[in-house]
């Protein structure tokens, strides 16, 4: 075991968060339910031909209602003490019945003894019709009875503000993201989050993958809003060399008016802390020359620091400005972030396309930092191939990616918030083929290690966030994709425990001795 205790690193730090992820189009469902407006995602899903089985996130894994057990409505029962303790008959009276037997996700989460769970508020929750209408007090409400369940178990919340999907309205009106008015959305969005939630809630993420937003919406287009040239992608409209960087502009200052505000009204007395999730992928340079190593530095370039550099130093990185990008240098917007969320799964090589001709591919163009991603050198592949089509098992990126960012970054606190492994079984297999996932285990042990051996060199971890709890809405691939630590069968809805929540539990429990915790960063 790579994991035994030794002198020099006894344990994981007392504080150190476990935890999984989620995010509210991929579990919530309930997509209309209680005045919710539409989001960018529902109308995109709903669109033939966008998700590969041709499914959406109307119901998900519907957490919305299966977070937590049954409740008898506090409009018949209005004492809640009554309530409480007839909650409990109502409910061994229908298990009795074998019905309704289902285990709710927080009871979920409790067995594999995880302190804190990730999810996203869904925008179009709280504000149907962004600041243009009013606030959904059943939205506020739902978050509200989420947040207590879980501080009730002793799972801390983890919360992104935006996990891909907007308001609708907010595209209808002015375009979304490629307005700087959403800047104003934004904030008004967030300071409304910050005063509901904020004195339970300790870890805010502004936005989550920012950076995939901005290509898959406005370059390849893939994503909502569905932009892009026609050398690109296959959009009716847009422009994949200019539109990303203002699309990602406006998410910079959005992220930095939500950490403003935050820091001005509500940290002091909170007592929180807030950052931003990227998603990283670790470049190899395929060859051991300067021109490949710089290539592998532009991947970075033009993919992380494009959003790191200015939120923490004011800049956007150099590579960038030399070609493309709108000046962009204010004193006042810097250090905008207490901790660096990092979603990680996968590495690839890059081949310089600057100073050598690249034929084709991702990557090559000025607008993507000419370097050549390919996955293999020499036809061998940079880690185990994974049924999904990005990931490959290459855990040494893992320590890597997390070193450099403690490098470029002056170790500012670090989570990973999201890492996994994804399966693709047969519709048809055994649900054992479905529960035995040892090779997730085996993804999760090797990615584990390295991040261990990242902290024994120095960087400052704070947390490791699984992607994900449950099997769920994975985007373009539906329902076919399965990241799960549990499995759900989407005829029942019934989540079951692979051998992987089974194996994290027993990690967290080897591994760290949980106590109450001070969240203060500083
Ligand atoms: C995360 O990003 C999401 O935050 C989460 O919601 C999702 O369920 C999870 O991962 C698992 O997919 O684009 O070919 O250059 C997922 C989207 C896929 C975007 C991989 C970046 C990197 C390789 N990411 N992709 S590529």
């Amino acid at each position: 075991n790579n994991f035994r205790a030794n002198d020099s690193f006894p344990l994981f730090p007392r504080n150190f968060l476990f935890g999984t992820a989620s995010s509210s189009y991929q579990f919530e469902g309930a997509y209309l339910a209680d005045g919710k407006g539409l989001s960018n995602w529902d109308i995109f899903a709903h669109e033939p031909g966008n998700i590969a089985d041709g499914s959406n996130g109307d119901v998900a894994v519907d957490q919305y209602h299966l977070y937590l057990g049954y409740e008898l409505s506090s409009e018949s029962f209005p004492s809640p003490a009554h309530r409480a303790s007839l909650n409990g008959i109502v409910i061994t009276f229908l298990q009795c019945l074998g019905i309704f037997l289902l285990e709710k996700d927080i009871e979920l989460m409790e067995d594999i003894g995880i302190n804190t769970f990730r999810f996203s508020i869904s925008w179009a929750r709280i504000l149907p019709k962004g600041r243009f209408g009013d606030v959904n007090i059943a939205g506020i409400k739902h978050y509200d009875k989420l947040i207590n369940a879980l501080i009730e178990k002793g799972i801390q919340p983890f919360v992104s503000l935006t996990h891909y999907d907007i308001p609708q309205e907010l595209e209808d009106r002015y375009g979304g993201w490629l307005s700087p008015q959403i800047r104003k959305d934004f904030a008004y969005y967030v300071s409304i989050c910050f005063k509901y939630y904020g004195d339970r809630v300790k870890y805010w993420i502004t936005l989550n993958e920012p950076n995939v937003v901005a290509i898959r919406g406005y370059r390849s287009g893939i994503y909502p809003p569905a932009r892009c040239s026609a050398t690109f992608g296959n959009c009716s409209s847009g422009d994949s060399e200019r539109e990303p960087f203002v699309a990602a502009h406006n998410m910079i200052l959005s992220h930095f008016a939500a950490v403003n505000l935050y820091r001005a009204k509500y940290q002091g007395e909170q007592n929180g802390n807030i950052g931003i999730t990227m998603n990283t992928v670790w470049y190899e340079p395929i060859s051991n020359s300067t021109e490949d190593k710089l290539a592998a530095q532009r991947a970075q370039s033009f993919y992380m620091d494009w959003f790191l550099d200015p939120i923490i130093f004011g800049k956007y990185p150099e590579e960038m400005t030399r070609s493309l990008l709108p000046n962009f240098s204010y004193d006042y917007l810097k250090n905008g972030i207490d901790f660096i969320g990092i979603n990680h799964y996968t590495s690839y090589y890059a081949k310089d396309c600057l100073h050598s001709t690249c034929v084709q591919g991702p990557g090559i163009t000025k607008t993507e930092g000419y370097f050549l991603r390919t996955a293999t050198k020499n036809n061998i592949p940079i880690g185990e191939p994974t049924e999904v089509d990005w990931i490959y098992v290459y855990p040494q990126g893992m320590e890597k990616m997390v070193t450099y960012l403690k490098n470029r970054y002056n170790n500012t606190p670090m989570f990973i918030t999201e890492n996994g492994f994804g399966e693709i079984p047969q519709p048809d297999s055994s649900i054992n083929s479905f529960l035995n996932d040892n090779k997730r285990v085996e993804y999760m042990k090797s990615y584990l290690d390295a991040l261990i051996s990242a902290m024994r060199k120095g960087a400052d971890i704070r947390g490791y966030i699984a992607w994900s709890l449950l099997d769920n809405f994975e985007w373009l691939s539906g329902y076919t994709t399965r990241f799960g630590l549990y499995h759900v069968n989407y005829t029942t809805l019934k989540r079951t425990p692979k051998s992987s929540a089974q194996w994290y539990k027993q990690f967290i429990l080897n591994f760290t001795a949980f106590e109450v915790v001070n969240h203060s960063m500083s």
